[in-house]
């Protein structure tokens, strides 16, 4: 009730200013409270230089930054040595009994059957978490600093700043100013902190491990951390420069530094994990890599730190630029503003705000080189968290990434291929023993060990489509780039071997159809002799080699094949209150309204429904999405902001992504299916995850671009609220970079950049019309100009 009053009271006071003032693309776009934060999930702030995520809470007397690196894993091969990826070898002996039994309609059976044979292996041991043999990230701990002050703190402030990509806490005690910046630097491999004062302050830092210490030392400037995570061993380490004016001491665990004005703590960590079957180990040089890149640093200085790491940071985030209306509610702090915008309130800047803080948070955590983003991006305070942060292949790890390609930042997506490349060695065995089938899989759940067995609960860990659906990512990163030499190098090779899983996996049905069987619609129904989803990932991976084989001309009898068995395959059914059918059994029930859509796969992420090519399935999902509902996890209203995009109805996107900005603590929550954001943005699936913030933005983006359907369509689904706006940057298939402007809903011009000669369609309603982009780069159409 207070938070409606306050809401109230920011609405009405803030109705006197207008809403008019457009968008100032220079001006700083941040998050803000003015407290610090008290609890990691939802209040802490996260930033990160793509290798370590970490999070400041920004308390007054003692700084808390926790940190970790995403290599930091405990289980796999060194934790037990019973540990083997979650194999059953031989496991596929018993397909034919469980096609049998499915095949007489035993379905109680077969579940029972497939649930004891087709379930991966999992072992605890003494000491493990949860998650036995399978592991956990870890977090690698936290940096305490205590800052010593005497009296009350004044002018509090703290902040992310998503322009510059800072932190910044401010605030004064006895007429002494203090001032902290945090950053990520990805080109040196550094989180930065520097802590300021007017005049000169005393610190103490501590750095907490959870785990096993193996000695930690200072020596000139440098202090160095090893310790080893308990249950596998993995080798790590953590280390600090500090640079200050202040004097540096040594005691016990505890650096102090007394009487500085400044003080700059440049931070890094490595460990020993590789991501290479079957060890995922590499020799142990983690005090040396630590070493080497803090050594780089004693000749530069932090402005020119600084400096690199804006210029690497705006590189990427300033190719897109977004106004969707007026900003002026950013006085307010950002805990307050979500509940007002919850009661109704417009800010478009809000919007704006997270659109491009999700683009942030792909900046900060996924970068060549680095890890792939895990369910918790980079941010993982605990050695056991909520479903180990993994790799969850059944729609999370996928739309972590959905934004990557039309958010233009291509570059971010690479982590995910070079991942993808290790799990194809391990997931070889998992298609032969469990499948018998070729080809490479990866089911539900993936640590970072090569665990690509179903899981070992059959009606949510048997997705065998892991690999497929990844697949298409490396497609699309093609789709928008047109690099031949990546599609023949990485994507097809990737491709062409998940590809080779279906084509020995589906089996024939009594209509002569090709059917995925067994299967399981991700953890809803039971087993079927055909989810949908399954036949529709399958025709996406087939038909996108076929595209491939076409682009690079090679592999024509490959071509043909899976050209010959993408037709074969189910196609998408309409059952008998008109819905699009999950399974190939007209089961579906009109008043379900589980959290997980798959079988709306070929509607969004994939393209083989859409409502101009094939309308009458179009409709179909439509009408499953209508009885599915407008609520769901995290994730789910992501998802379900994109499905509606795709089928053209803004005003329901809107007020679909409204929702996931449902204002939502730790305190009386249902737990497990709410959805919504923390005050620091965070998504709640809850608890936090990082899919939704993803899929969010990715929803954002197709409301205002989409290329899937061959021509690229502009403003497809804006919604009234939108009534003026522009965007700049977005990408579209084809390698082309679209800029917009609309006013009173409706475009106003639009400039297609791209290679001089490419060529595409571009649709505006019903308006088609081919174009080349001319020498100068540029196409421009205006809709009222034939
Ligand atoms: C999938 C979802 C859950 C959760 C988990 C991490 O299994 O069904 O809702 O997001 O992943």
């Amino acid at each position: 009730m207070k938070h409606k009053l306050i809401g109230m009271a920011i609405i009405l006071s803030l109705s006197l200013y207008g809403c008019s003032t457009p968008l100032d693309q220079e001006k700083p776009l941040t998050l803000w409270y003015n407290q610090p934060a008290t609890e990691w999930m939802t209040e802490a702030l996260p930033f990160g230089n793509g290798y370590m995520g970490a999070m400041f809470f920004g308390g007054i007397e003692q700084e808390q930054i926790q940190f970790t690196e995403g290599t930091l894993w405990s289980g796999g091969p060194a934790s037990n040595e019973a540990y083997n990826y979650g194999t059953r070898p031989g496991a596929w002996k018993h397909l034919e009994e469980i096609r049998r039994l499915l095949k007489d309609g035993k379905f109680e059976r077969a579940h029972r059957l497939a649930s004891k044979e087709l379930t991966g292996s999992l072992h605890k041991h003494e000491g493990s978490s949860n998650f036995g043999d399978y592991g956990a990230q870890q977090t690698m701990g936290d940096l305490y600093i205590d800052i010593q002050h005497k009296g009350q703190a004044q002018n509090y402030r703290r902040e992310l700043d998503i322009t510059t990509a800072e932190g910044r806490v401010s605030y004064s005690v006895d007429g002494i100013d203090y001032q902290r910046t945090y950053f990520g630097c990805y080109p040196q491999k550094l989180l930065v902190y520097r802590l300021e004062s007017t005049e000169a302050s005393n610190y103490q830092l501590q750095y907490k491990s959870p785990h096993i210490t193996k000695q930690q030392s200072y020596k000139d400037g440098l202090y160095l951390y090893e310790g080893a995570v308990k249950d596998n061993g993995m080798a790590f380490a953590t280390g600090i420069r500090l640079d200050t004016d202040g004097k540096v001491a040594f005691e016990g665990a505890l650096l102090k530094v007394n009487k500085a004005t400044y003080l700059n703590v440049y931070h890094t960590a490595a460990t020993s994990y590789e991501a290479k079957y079957p060890d995922y180990q590499k020799a142990n040089n983690v005090v040396k890599d630590v070493e080497q890149v803090l050594s780089h640093l004693k000749n530069a200085s932090y402005d020119e730190i600084r400096a690199e790491h804006l210029a690497d940071y705006q590189s990427l985030y300033k190719r897109v630029e977004l106004d969707l209306g007026s900003n002026n509610r950013d006085t307010i702090p950002t805990n307050e503003r979500l509940l007002a915008y919850h009661d109704g309130a417009v800010d478009p800047g809000l919007e704006q705000l997270y659109f491009q803080y999700s683009r942030y948070l792909m900046i900060s955590a996924s970068r060549p080189g680095t890890m792939p983003l895990s369910l918790q991006g980079k941010w993982n305070n605990s050695v056991d968290p909520p479903w180990a942060c993994d790799y969850h292949m059944n729609i999370n790890q996928q739309m972590l990434y959905w934004p990557g390609e039309v958010t233009n930042l291509s570059e971010c997506h690479t982590p995910l291929f070079n991942y993808m490349e290790s799990l194809v060695e391990p997931g070889r065995i998992s298609a032969r023993e469990f499948y018998n089938a070729r080809g490479w899989i990866v089911n539900t759940m993936n640590n970072p060990f090569g665990y690509t067995a179903p899981g070992w609960g059959f009606p949510w860990g048997f997705f065998p489509g892991g690999a497929a659906w990844l697949c298409q990512h490396t497609w699309e990163h093609y789709a928008f780039n047109q690099d031949k030499e990546y599609l023949q190098q990485v994507a097809y090779p990737l491709m062409k071997e998940a590809a080779l899983f279906w084509i020995d996996y589906l089996i024939e049905d009594e209509n002569g159809y090709l059917v995925s069987c067994p299967s399981y619609s991700p953890e809803h129904g039971g087993i079927s002799t055909g989810a949908s989803m399954d036949h529709q990932m399958a025709w996406d991976l087939l038909n996108n080699c076929v595209k491939a084989c076409e682009v690079l001309d090679i592999d024509a009898d490959f071509k043909a094949l899976a050209a010959k068995t993408r037709d074969r395959i189910c196609p998408p059914m309409v059952g008998k209150w008109g819905q699009l059918q999950e399974w190939k059994e007209d089961l579906d029930d009109p008043k379900n309204h589980h959290r997980h859509v798959s079988h709306l796969f070929a509607l969004h992420p994939g393209s083989q429904i859409s409502v101009d090519q094939t309308k009458e399935w179009a409709d179909a999902a439509q009408i499953s999405l209508n009885a599915r509902g407008d609520s769901g996890t995290g994730w789910s209203l992501g998802w379900k902001v994109n499905f509606w995009a795709r089928l053209k109805d803004g005003d329901r996107a809107y007020k679909l992504f409204r929702r996931l900005l449902k204002p939502t603590s730790t305190k009386g929550e249902e737990m497990m299916y709410g959805g919504g954001s923390y005050s620091n943005l965070l998504c709640a699936h809850p608890p936090f995850q990082l899919d939704g913030n993803m899929g969010g933005c990715a929803g954002l983006a197709e409301m205002m671009v989409q290329s899937h359907a061959g021509a690229i369509e502009l403003l497809p689904a804006i919604p009234q609220e939108w009534k003026n706006g522009s965007v700049k940057g977005l990408k579209a298939r084809g390698n082309f970079e679209v800029a917009i402007s609309w006013s009173g809903g409706e475009l106003k011009e639009a400039q297609i950049s791209g290679k001089p000669g490419s060529e595409s369609q571009v649709r505006y309603k019903n308006d088609v019309r081919s174009f080349v982009i001319p020498e100068n780069g540029v196409f421009t159409y205006n809709p009222d100009l034939k």
